[in-house]
């Protein structure tokens, strides 16, 4: 199984680390058949190259889309060497056997990023790259293909642990990953198709990804599990920096993730906030005229569940916060940066894992979220609803305070964030109470004032900061009995999207109960 590379065809768009390798190759007495501008660099670095126009007899043609699409290339690539009549046939129409077969694609995936027309995409679209690469793949009986430039190393590491052979597990490994690079291709020529004829459900549809890191385990010990990246490049945990600390856990990846883009919602220029996650719900978001103000009064919602948490800034991580976070055992901070200090502070703390991600990703911006079910997935636009002060319709006799209003778009924003049901009790810009996760919505009324009494407890303070609150429910309610529990916790306004058939009962209880409650029209369902 052991195949020595006489000839190679090397034909790459992307030319990092190109002439080292060739020159590897050269040196290993490996012949080099290349396409226009691959041969130019080979040849301006000194190296002796073969154009491949020179084999096939053509020259490069209409604008380089027909350069590798020949029978004396596709035949080097595609012959079985020990079939006689393969080899006959290759002998008979002077097709030369090639082992080696090194593409990267036109860049196609940053063409689109870029923002080119139309025109500009299509032309990006490789044919030949692609059909060599498929070619060589199916072929790998045979040939050893190549198509990130990261392999590069592992191609002349393996030569060189065999006696200048790769060993077929090698090439069946590299086959692997050239078809998946071909189909990740075609799957983002086929989005961008899509988007640009406005097809929003298109009939087929792929999705491909990259391996960021393989796990431990999943959700729980006995599952497998692996993260992959997209190659978006949405500002997060897929693309964030780590400093320090172990690696993420799939349950960390999750949380940080919702950590992130729950804090994201909140416009640095409007000042610091934080959010602490357990379970991919927030135990506590705040703002703060300092993030460690922010980071303390975000603590203060629910010290206990804290433990162990996430924590989410939408500002640069100072020393203050830094010391403030390492009070408790806290899994996983991300931030869009940390000062040198705040970093210095978490190096004395060993399983502290410290993200930056030098940006925050925009939460207006739209998307697609998937969700596997049995025998499919589901798949849907982000949830980048946001409503403003504008979008409030007042329902109630009483309009609520200019506070109240800011404290009810504060939790109406977390509670986008939470598990439904959700309800989120805010005061003063700070949640006071989450019930998250419930399967009745009285429930997570229920448990957002239990929890905010304990912490009032834990705190010394005579009563649950629920009293006097603002509150959000990410969905309407079906029934008074929802406002009226929330009214016996204290609360004394309400936001929620509205449309139940009984709203009028739900607004005659607020009414009832001098509550004033805001209609978004909207509703935020988290399953
Ligand atoms: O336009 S193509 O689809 N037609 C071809 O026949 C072909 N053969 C190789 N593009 C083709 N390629 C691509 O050209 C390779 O995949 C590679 O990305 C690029 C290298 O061109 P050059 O060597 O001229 O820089």
């Amino acid at each position: 199984d052991r195949i020595p590379l006489k000839r190679a065809l090397l034909s790459v768009s992307d030319k990092t680390g190109l002439i080292e390798f060739a020159r590897a190759l050269a040196s290993r007495g490996v012949e080099l058949l290349s396409t226009g501008g691959t041969a130019k660099a080979l040849r301006e670095a000194g190296l002796s190259v073969i154009d491949v126009a020179q084999v096939t007899g053509f020259p490069e043609m209409m604008d380089g889309r027909v350069k590798t699409l020949h029978p004396v290339v596709h035949g080097g690539l595609l012959a079985l060497r020990d079939n006689a009549e393969h080899m006959a046939a290759a002998t008979s129409h002077g097709i030369g056997m090639i082992d080696l077969l090194v593409v990267n694609l036109y860049p196609f995936e940053e063409t689109v990023a870029k923002g080119a027309d139309y025109d500009d995409c299509i032309e990006n679209i490789d044919i030949g790259g692609p059909a060599m690469i498929r070619a060589a793949s199916k072929n790998h009986a045979f040939v050893t293909v190549v198509v990130d430039v990261q392999d590069y190393a592992s191609v002349l590491a393996e030569l060189d642990a065999n006696d200048d052979t790769t060993r077929y597990a090698f090439r069946q490994r590299q086959a692997q990953i050239a078809y998946a690079r071909t189909a990740a291709y075609d799957a983002a020529v086929s989005a961008w198709m899509a988007q640009a004829i406005g097809e929003e459900t298109p009939r087929r549809r792929s999705f491909s990804g990259e391996l960021a890191q393989t796990l431990r385990y999943g959700e729980n010990p006995h599952q497998s599990a692996a993260f992959y990246k997209d190659g978006s490049d949405r500002a997060g945990v897929a693309t964030a920096k780590q400093w320090q600390g172990k690696e993420l856990s799939y349950n960390n990846i999750n949380d940080t993730d919702a950590a992130f883009e729950l804090v994201a919602e909140f416009d640095p220029a409007e000042g610091h906030a934080v959010a602490i996650i357990k379970h991919a719900n927030p135990c506590g978001v705040a703002r703060g005229a300092t993030a460690v103000e922010a980071y303390r009064r975000a603590y203060d919602c629910d010290r206990t569940s804290a433990f162990g948490g996430i924590v989410a800034l939408n500002c640069t991580l100072d020393a203050d916060t830094a010391r403030a976070i390492t009070e408790i055992f806290t899994e996983v901070v991300i931030a869009p940066d940390a000062t040198e200090e705040a970093r210095e502070i978490f190096a004395a703390k060993k399983n502290l894992r410290l993200l930056t991600t030098g940006g925050l990703p925009d939460p207006a911006a739209a998307g697609t979220s998937f969700r596997q079910v049995a025998g499919g997935f589901l798949v849907q636009g982000r949830d980048n609803g946001r409503v403003s002060r504008d979008d409030l319709k007042v329902v109630t006799k009483r309009q609520p305070s200019a506070e109240e209003l800011d404290d009810l778009l504060f939790a109406w924003t977390v509670a986008k964030h939470v598990k439904s049901n959700a309800i989120v009790y805010v005061k003063d810009g700070a949640t006071v109470g989450v019930g998250a996760g419930q399967m009745s919505r009285v429930d997570s009324t229920r448990i957002g004032k239990r929890k905010s009494e304990d912490m009032a407890e834990a705190l010394g303070l005579s009563e649950a900061l629920t009293n006097g609150s603002a509150v959000s429910s990410d969905a309407f309610f079906p029934f008074a009995d929802g406002i009226e529990a929330l009214a016996a916790a204290g609360a004394k306004a309400v936001i929620q999207p509205g449309g139940s058939m009984r709203d009028a009962e739900v607004i005659e209880a607020a009414d009832r109960l001098g509550l004033a409650m805001v209609f978004t029209g909207q509703r935020h369902f988290r399953h």
